[in-house]
């Protein structure tokens, strides 16, 4: 227990389980008035291999209870080498898993049921429900049902690839959940395309679902042999085929996958994703990777694009409050700001930029400056970065600049949500873009909070800090 509250990079409000490898959270539903999560596990050590799904239960959105493991690779069976990512529905009652077996390099959608309540699941004979991908398509991946109902019909989709063409969500449809028709695509990308994103050759973890007016097409993009970055397509959903509108990344920070909705009983839309570790090659000592994202509140904007907030339950987080007066920021004097300081915060900040090129928020700085992590907005180029080239002198970490695209409206101001927690920073800036990278600083006085500008002078209009609390 020790080394776990004295790992300096031990998230302490974000979820994990207490070892192991997690990837992917999968299952998500609201039941009887309780969140639960389902998640890629691993519990023979922190590495990705035989995975399992692990189980927690939350009455709040923000505490989390860890459950008995919810499914395990049965041996001799279809998902002898795992029990890959999948998702939860109620059918009449009947809380039920469709998930992927793996089997060698097999990947098929296995179907699991519960009768207490969620906690222990009984698979279904008839696994796998879709016995090969569909014939005539040359493929890459097969694998990560998605399922929903419309009227009487089930619909699923699994992700996919179409070799030369681009990632693929490939449309079947069931009486039952049990027997499954493949019908077509959903919807398939361009592997040559890179603007305004790169959708790869490859599609994990598809789901679709209505948010506004619209459909949400959410996809995590595969390419070049490794998980990329996730993509949301909005746009319209008519006969069985998705068009899109709009698109864009979920997150900019290199470190948000596989994410998944859920929508809770007053129709929000809460999303959580995976974030992995950010070490070069494997972590030194931890005996755990991999953290959930916070839960992020899905809509839609004016324009199309999609909206991201962090749910408001996770203001009970909140402790020790500091305000700062506005101020100038001046590139001669980029300060730090007196008074905070920590490894678990959040900031909320509010930043005119003014004149400034460029201007930011600094967190884990060292007093001397040779440890620090910034979070800029570069309005020359038009892009919202995290710069951690300089958050850790341990060479045994990822230092980079990861970054998207993002633009201010004339006269609106930075509005920057900042979560810190260890090694994780999570940012939403004006509820359009987020940005969650992971840092390992390696000095226990890298606690400091600073403001920049470069070119100009810019304005902090308010600034909120709170110490949160730890979930558990
Ligand atoms: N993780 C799962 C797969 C999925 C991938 C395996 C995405 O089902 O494609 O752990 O991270």
């Amino acid at each position: 227990m020790h080394a776990l509250v004295d790992d300096p990079h031990r998230p302490q409000y974000h979820f994990l389980p207490t070892s192991g490898w997690m990837n992917d959270p999968n299952g998500l539903i609201e039941w009887q008035g309780r969140y639960h999560l389902f998640y890629q596990y691993n519990p023979n050590g922190p590495f990705w291999g035989t995975i399992h799904w692990g189980h927690a239960v939350s009455e709040d959105l923000v505490h989390w209870a860890h459950q008995p493991i919810a499914l395990a690779p049965t041996p001799g069976s279809p998902d002898e080498d795992g029990c890959w990512s999948g998702c939860a529905v109620d059918n009449a009652g009947v809380p039920t898993i469709i998930y992927t077996g793996a089997r060698g390099n097999q990947h098929l959608p296995c179907i699991a049921t519960s009768s207490d309540d969620l906690l222990t699941w009984q698979k279904h004979p008839a696994n796998p429900l879709i016995t090969a991908p569909p014939s005539g398509l040359d493929l890459i991946g097969f694998r990560d049902p998605w399922v929903w109902k419309e009227g009487d019909t089930w619909y699923q989709i699994i992700g996919a690839g179409i070799a030369g063409v681009g990632g693929a969500a490939l449309l079947y449809r069931s009486p039952d959940l049990i027997h499954w028709e493949y019908l077509h695509p959903l919807y398939v990308g361009d592997k040559h395309q890179t603007d305004p994103i790169r959708t790869g050759s490859m599609w994990e973890c598809p789901q679709l679902l209505p948010l506004g007016d619209r459909h949400l097409l959410i996809v995590s993009v595969w390419d070049d042999g490794r998980p990329l970055q996730s993509a949301y397509f909005l746009g319209t959903y008519v006969d069985q085929r998705f068009t899109p509108q709009t698109q864009g990344l979920l997150d900019y920070g290199g470190h948000f996958y596989a994410p998944q909705v859920l929508i809770d009983h007053t129709g929000r839309r809460i999303m959580w994703g995976w974030l992995w570790e950010g070490y070069r090659d494997q972590p030194p000592s931890a005996t755990w990777a991999g953290v959930l994202s916070l839960p992020r509140l899905l809509s839609m904007r004016p324009d199309g694009s999609l909206a991201m907030a962090p749910a408001p339950e996770l203001e009970r987080l909140r402790g020790a409050h500091r305000r700062l007066a506005a101020i100038e920021i001046t590139p001669a004097a980029p300060g730090m700001v007196n008074d905070i300081q920590g490894d678990a915060l959040e900031i909320s900040a509010t930043i005119d930029p003014g004149t400034a090129a460029a201007c930011g928020l600094s967190v884990r700085c060292a007093p001397d400056g040779t440890e620090q992590t910034a979070i800029v907005y570069d309005r020359a180029q038009g892009r919202l970065l995290i710069d951690r080239s300089r958050s850790s002198l341990s060479s045994a970490v990822q230092r980079d600049v990861q970054g998207g695209p993002f633009a201010l409206d004339p006269g609106e101001p930075l509005q920057l949500r900042v979560f810190l927690d260890h090694s994780v920073v999570e940012v939403f800036a004006n509820e359009r873009a987020c940005l969650t990278s992971r840092i390992y600083p390696s000095r226990s006085d890298s606690l400091g909070v600073g403001l920049f500008t470069r070119g100009g002078q810019a304005t902090l209009q308010a600034l909120d800090a709170w110490e949160m609390d730890t979930i558990w």
